[in-house]
């Protein structure tokens, strides 16, 4: 008796000690308001549903590194699989409810620890976390109105009338169907289950919601990618220190990588494009295993996922250290079209604003260089192949709403590039004003055959305007030839 009153007195000490560690700090409170902004928009006839990712075969018994699904990292912060966060927004106290799998020493012995509720709750700041054994009779039990034991039988009361009214919502991040024969991801699956065994609610996307909140980068987010895109750009000076004639493109690869790791980055944002030569033309080259020569232009494109937030970098140098002549003619364009890109990039302007401002240089200057000549068409797309911007966040392609203005808390790249293939030729139907095209061209894809240059930086609108973060890195022709032209052990 003396004892076990010893063993309450303790846990009364401990208590308090507990709440502290369950908003355990700035990423935690970040984290908080992320999904309390979420379930504003959700609205208190919902429940939202999100699941980790599953794990995927590399080969045979081997999975990839593990990498979490970019909603529920945003929502949580939880890196770890088999995991559920539930929204109920209409619950009067537990509106959050973390799902984290079951203890297991054998499991554990092999892959690691597993957060406990206690550890999960601390890391993500979700006060009520239950085991994944827990979730489907939680499901059951709300959705048949029974009351949910694991929480308290009043806390799902809201939703159960929202049910019983006909106007409760799931939400949960559907896939967008391809086909109409496509099978539904697993979220739209469990879904039809429950709509095949309960009534009283419909069923939502909740793709835009968190496409909106995750295309504005709260203060916390900005320093994360401030610090990722900083890593980053340390990298890309690497990899320049690294590049040579007759070195190949997989040592400037580990040069950057090595940066990463370094720098404590989970990993890659997306897999390095180191290209040479004919190699800076392919858009998305990942083999990296080309030697490269004198004379050449290398096109890097890397940037780091740092917890859980890449930049997006590119950088086109020349393996001597100094452009050619014909190099440096496109390299300026790109340049210029960036150049115009960033002036476009004002809070209120669209996106298209940044297209529309890169397109103009481009084509301007392609028909100065004579590889165009339409000086008012779409034709300087041959050369100019893809968009100049893309949000950037959890995803290298970051989820944004289309057609939002610009406003500040948005980050972004701009990224014009040009690219002289002799293939895209080729590739052209056969009109008579694309064959009178290529005949009037044809000399100047000689001239300027395999020049590949792509300028690409990493942009963050703030109330004063839009911000470099990744200028730190060489980018102007006379940069570049200074920084390449400095002994190795004095570039930084
Ligand atoms: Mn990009």
């Amino acid at each position: 008796m003396r004892k076990s009153l010893r063993t309450a007195a303790v846990l009364i000490c401990l208590l308090p000690a507990l709440a502290r560690t369950v908003a355990a700090g700035p990423y935690q409170d970040d984290l908080k308001a992320r999904r309390a902004r979420a379930m504003e928009k959700l609205g208190t006839d919902s429940v939202a549903i999100f699941w980790s990712a599953p794990p995927r075969v590399y080969s045979l018994d081997v999975n990839y590194e593990y990498r979490q699904d970019s909603n529920l990292l945003y929502l949580t912060g939880i890196d770890q699989e088999d995991t559920v966060l539930l929204l109920m927004p209409g619950n009067p106290a537990k509106k959050e409810i973390l799902f984290v799998r079951e203890a297991d020493a054998r499991r554990e012995h092999w892959n690691g620890h597993s957060l406990t509720p206690k550890e999960a709750a601390a890391a993500s700041g979700v006060e009520t976390v239950l085991t994944m054994n827990q979730f489907e009779p939680f499901v059951i039990s709300t959705f048949s109105r029974q009351g949910t034991p694991s929480i308290g039988a009043d806390e799902t009361r809201a939703f159960g009338d929202a049910l019983a009214q006909g106007r409760a919502t799931l939400a949960v991040l559907l896939d967008a169907p391809r086909t109409l024969s496509d099978a539904p991801g697993p979220a739209g699956q469990f879904a039809g289950r429950l709509r095949d065994r309960f009534f009283g609610f419909h069923v939502v996307d909740a793709g835009p919601i968190l496409a909106e909140l995750r295309q504005i980068k709260t203060p916390y987010e900005q320093t994360v990618l401030r610090k990722s895109v900083a890593i980053s750009s340390d990298a890309h000076r690497a990899g320049m220190r690294a590049a040579a004639p007759g070195k190949w493109e997989y040592e400037v690869e580990a040069a950057i990588e090595d940066v990463y790791l370094r720098n404590g980055a989970m990993s890659w944002g997306y897999p390095s494009i180191v290209g040479s030569g004919p190699n800076a033309t392919i858009l998305h080259y990942q083999k990296s295993g080309r030697q490269m020569q004198a004379g050449e232009l290398l096109l890097v494109d890397a940037a780091a996922n740092y917890q859980g937030i890449t930049g997006d970098i590119t950088r086109t140098y020349p393996v001597s250290g100094r452009f050619s002549p014909v190099q440096r003619d496109v390299y300026e364009i790109v340049l210029a079209a960036q150049e115009a890109g960033i002036k476009a990039a004002r809070a209120g302007n669209q996106a298209s604003a940044i297209q529309n401002a890169c397109d103009e240089v481009l084509r301007a200057g392609l028909v100065k260089l004579g590889l165009v000549t339409d000086a008012t068409g779409m034709q300087f797309k041959v050369w100019a192949t893809h968009g100049v911007t893309h949000w950037i966040g959890m995803d290298v392609h970051d989820v944004g709403v289309r057609g939002k203005a610009l406003a500040p808390g948005m980050a972004f790249t701009i990224e014009p590039g040009i690219y002289v293939r002799e293939a895209a030729l080729d590739a052209l139907p056969k009109t008579p004003e694309n064959l009178a095209f290529i005949e009037r061209v044809r000399p100047l894809v000689q001239k300027y055959k395999d020049v590949g240059v792509r300028v690409e930086d990493s942009f963050l609108l703030t109330e004063t305007g839009v911000e470099n973060l990744s200028g730190s890195v060489p980018r102007t022709i006379a940069e570049i030839e200074r920084f390449l032209s400095t002994p190795s052990t004095a570039r930084r």
